[in-house]
């Protein structure tokens, strides 16, 4: 791949030393609106109805809306978000004329997506190479006979997390007609630590945390989320706190700016102040990539010291033995696990010391009322549920689940990724009404678990994926393992990509390769009833209609619910009762039946779900019913704190190396160079690390190195080469990189146990001084 930044003189690494928020933000706000061609007065008219009653809901992340949003309920990074998808420029026929797919396999991934919006439907022709234009007809139909050609479980149909909860729900209905559960979601590479670790917890796959109880909490954890990047909207409700008081301690290898320092750009007054705005963490823990579970359990443990002292003394307990005894199971073995592992240990995994994990299990026992927040830097670990379930436990000990004011909240990713696994796109047959389903569209759906993220992977090399269906998403080039997958993927019969922008992923050939182009959620979307609404579940598990307005780029794009109605009656017409159509032509009707489907969660699914600040699903953790095999609470032990076997702890050569996203880009959707709150400008093939190790290595600032996979698994991979050595703030043995740029050497075995998410957080590297340096 060609590197990622060409004009070396644009390059500046300095420290940003401003709050997130900001001037900054809004200067890079406008900057992008200009780079898209789009006129200032336009830019303001999306954004103002920005995660509104009757506007539309932001494509970026998934960060709750509020009933009474402020005047502008939009970040630095959904105004990008919604420029990137709104551009002027277009990736139309003529594009696709000038250049052949081998000469754009050599376009980074900023320059492909931003030729712009796809514009017709295409198909690729391996005889000259080019992609070439189809009519939808043809295209449906090709596809159908296709499939219908292929052993069903073959064929991976995957969702990346942006698509509706109509499209979604549609989505699965036509795998599973046709006969498929693979249905992986980017949540696979995700969330799914959560998905797995929660419901084994506390009975709901889902965190319990509303935004209300921002306003109630008096104590706020903050581990492994990267709130000023990934989900600035945030930054409001744990300001507001901060304002109260109220501690947020945080737990991230790297001092992410956003965690420091914010300044509201909602709030004139704090804008034009000079101060520094608002300090937001007021405890920062460095923990070692992959050491959370031993720092949780050494908070876990103090607080059992603390409990046992008070009970020596007569004093007041520490634990909540109320709650535990009426709601919880396995307290017992917990405490077992907890007395039987060593501080010695403890410090070694998480690299903090005994008396700041102390420190923060005095602050915990001496709160009523505490809230968890989690991301990446807890599920993208070979212990990632373990993890989860560790917080859980800790939660547990004194009450703090499903009361106002406290909870678990893990921040979720694709601004609709956990509503798509609520409406049934799942590998996981246990996770879906299937028995509902065949009964409300006589059909026999698949009882067969299928393929997760990695399975697709392992099935794309070794041969036994046939086809790959994409709604959404950049798969290879977010999965693990770049180089083996997209060889490998050559080899399919059919390879169809649903989707608003060109990136790699569409690049990659196989003997039958079509790009569908669609809406997006931002478009307006006209079908036989008018014009339609849409619905996505945020993190907070509300469900919010959204309305787009723009008009469309080109008038041959379909919506999403179209073009999966035309691929299933082209594919699966006669073999259940569907009325594909009919939702086509009215997504309410789309609704009813998610709500026949799934009475519990979404009863009167059409009558609520314009209302301000969503409906909430039924939680039952939330009111303190747990939905689990026991009926109970569980305090589930780790079994030992032995991280990850390919985390450094003793092996001197071996880096542990973080996967990060920039601030500047979505995912694989890079918008530009600039990682501002890191200060790291005009490049992204960069590798941060540790003073200390550079002296150990010899490196300087500036210095460009090679990383090599240390997986240990005697598959040859290329090494990534010229990277920067940016000096960074993060503990000794850890360095950190982009994603996806260093995707190619992260090992596919390489994942969290239970839940198969790649480790992205945890990747063993070699670091060596690129030749030329
Ligand atoms: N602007 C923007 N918004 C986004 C996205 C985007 O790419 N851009 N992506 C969306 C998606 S799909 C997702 S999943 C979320 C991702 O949002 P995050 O969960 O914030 O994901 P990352 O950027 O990968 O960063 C993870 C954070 O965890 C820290 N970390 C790494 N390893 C560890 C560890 O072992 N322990 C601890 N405690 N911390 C660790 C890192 O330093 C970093 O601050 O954001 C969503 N929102
Ligand atoms: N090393 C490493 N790897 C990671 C991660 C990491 O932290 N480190 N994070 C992982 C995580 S958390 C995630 S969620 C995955 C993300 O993996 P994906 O969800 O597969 O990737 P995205 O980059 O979000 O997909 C971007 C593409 O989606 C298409 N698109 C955008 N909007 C729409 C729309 O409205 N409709 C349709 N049909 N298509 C649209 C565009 O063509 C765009 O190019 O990556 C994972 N990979
Ligand atoms: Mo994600």
């Amino acid at each position: 791949m060609k590197r990622a930044e060409l004009d070396e003189g644009s390059i500046r690494i300095e420290p940003y030393k401003h709050p997130t928020g900001g001037w900054g933000s809004l200067r890079s706000i406008i900057g992008k609106a200009e780079a898209e061609g789009m006129i200032r007065s336009t830019v303001w008219n999306q954004l103002r109805r920005q995660n509104k009653p009757e506007g539309v809901m932001c494509v970026s992340c998934s960060w709750a809306k509020p009933k009474k949003p402020h005047e502008f309920e939009f970040c630095e990074n959904g105004a990008k978000a919604t420029l990137w998808e709104q551009t002027r420029h277009r990736c139309d026929a003529g594009f696709f004329v000038e250049h052949t797919v081998t000469e754009l396999l050599e376009w980074n991934d900023y320059d492909l997506e931003r030729t712009g919006r796809l514009t017709e439907p295409m198909k690729y022709n391996p005889a000259s190479d080019h992609y070439e234009p189809i009519s939808w007809s043809q295209a449906f139909r090709e596809i159908g006979e296709t499939l219908n050609t292929l052993e069903p479980t073959s064929v991976i149909f995957y969702a990346s997390g942006r698509a509706s909860l109509e499209t979604s729900h549609m989505y699965q209905l036509l795998a599973r007609i046709y006969g498929s559960q693979n249905l992986p979601d980017s949540s696979n590479m995700c969330h799914e630590s959560t998905s797995v670790g929660l419901p084994k917890s506390i009975g709901s796959p889902v965190g319990t945390v509303q935004l209300e109880d921002f306003e109630e909490t008096d104590m706020i954890f903050f581990i492994g989320h990267n709130v000023g990047t990934n989900a600035p909207r945030m930054l409001h409700p744990l300001q507001a706190a901060r304002k109260r008081g109220v501690p947020l301690v945080t737990f991230n290898p790297l001092k992410e700016r956003g965690l420091m320092r914010f300044k509201s750009p909602q709030n004139p007054m704090e804008m034009l102040s000079p101060g520094e705005g608002t300090e937001m963490s007021s405890d920062y823990y460095q923990v070692r990539s992959g050491g959370d579970l031993a720092a949780l359990t050494g908070i876990a443990k103090h607080v059992l010291e603390m409990d046992d002292k008070a009970s020596a003394e007569g004093g007041r307990r520490v634990i909540d033995y109320a709650f535990v005894e009426e709601h919880t199971s396995g307290f017992e073995a917990f405490c077992a696990y907890l007395r039987e592992t060593g501080w010695e240990e403890i410090e070694k995994q998480s690299g903090l010391h005994r008396d700041d994990l102390v420190h923060v299990a005095k602050l915990y026992a001496s709160k009523e009322r505490v809230i968890a927040n989690y991301g990446m830097g807890i599920t993208q670990h070979r212990r990632g549920v373990a993890t989860v379930q560790m917080l859980c436990n800790l939660l547990l000990m004194r009450g703090n689940i499903g009361k106002t004011g406290a909870g678990i909240s893990p921040v979720r990713g694709h601004s609709n990724v956990q509503g798509q696994r609520t409406v049934g796109i799942s590998e996981k047959p246990e996770l879906v009404p299937l028995d509902k389903l065949k009964e409300l569209y006589e059909f026999e759906p698949p009882r067969e678990k299928g393929r997760d993220t990695v399975e697709s992977c392992e099935g794309i090399i070794d041969g036994s994926v046939k086809a790959f269906i994409g709604l959404g998403g950049n798969f290879s080039r977010a999965v693990p393992e770049t180089e083996r997958v997209e060889t490998a993927w050559r080899e399919l019969d059919l390879h169809v990509q649903i989707a608003t922008k060109l990136n790699r992923n569409h690049l990659l050939a196989s003997k039958a390769t079509y790009l569908l182009p669609c809406l997006g959620r931002m478009d307006r979307d006209t079908q036989e009833s008018g014009d339609q609404w849409v619905s996505i579940e945020d993190s907070t598990a509300n469900i919010h209609g959204s309305f787009g307005s723009h008009p469309p780029v080109s008038d041959m794009l379909l919506s999403e619910p179209k073009i999966v109605a035309e691929i299933a009656k082209a594919t699966v017409g006669g073999k259940a009762k569907v009325p594909w159509d009919e939702w086509v032509g009215d997504y309410a009707k789309v609704r009813d039946a998610i709500e026949r489907a799934y009475p519990r969660d979404f009863a009167q699914f059409n009558e609520r779900f314009r209302k301000a600040g969503g409906f909430h699903r039924d939680i039952a953790a939330c009111r303190r019913e747990w939905r689990t095999e026991n009926g109970k609470a569980n305090f589930i032990a780790p079994g030992g704190l032995d991280a990850d076997p390919n985390v450094n702890t003793d092996r001197k050569n071996v880096f542990t190396l973080i996967t990060l996203r920039s601030n500047d880009q979505f995912n694989t959707t890079v918008y530009g160079y600039n990682d501002r709150l890191r200060g790291i400008n005009g490049t992204r093939m960069i590798v941060m690390m540790n003073t200390g190790d550079m002296a150990r290595m010899g490196v300087s600032a500036g210095d460009e190195v090679d990383l090599h996979a240390a997986a240990d698994d005697g598959i040859e991979r290329k090494p990534v080469e010229r990277l920067r050595v940016v000096p960074y703030a993060l503990p000794a043995g850890d360095c950190a990189g982009y994603f996806p740029e260093l995707n190619s050497l992260i090992a596919l075995s390489h994942h969290a146990l239970e839940s198969h998410v790649p480790a992205g957080k945890s990747v063993p590297v070699k670091i060596v001084k690129s030749a030329s340096a």
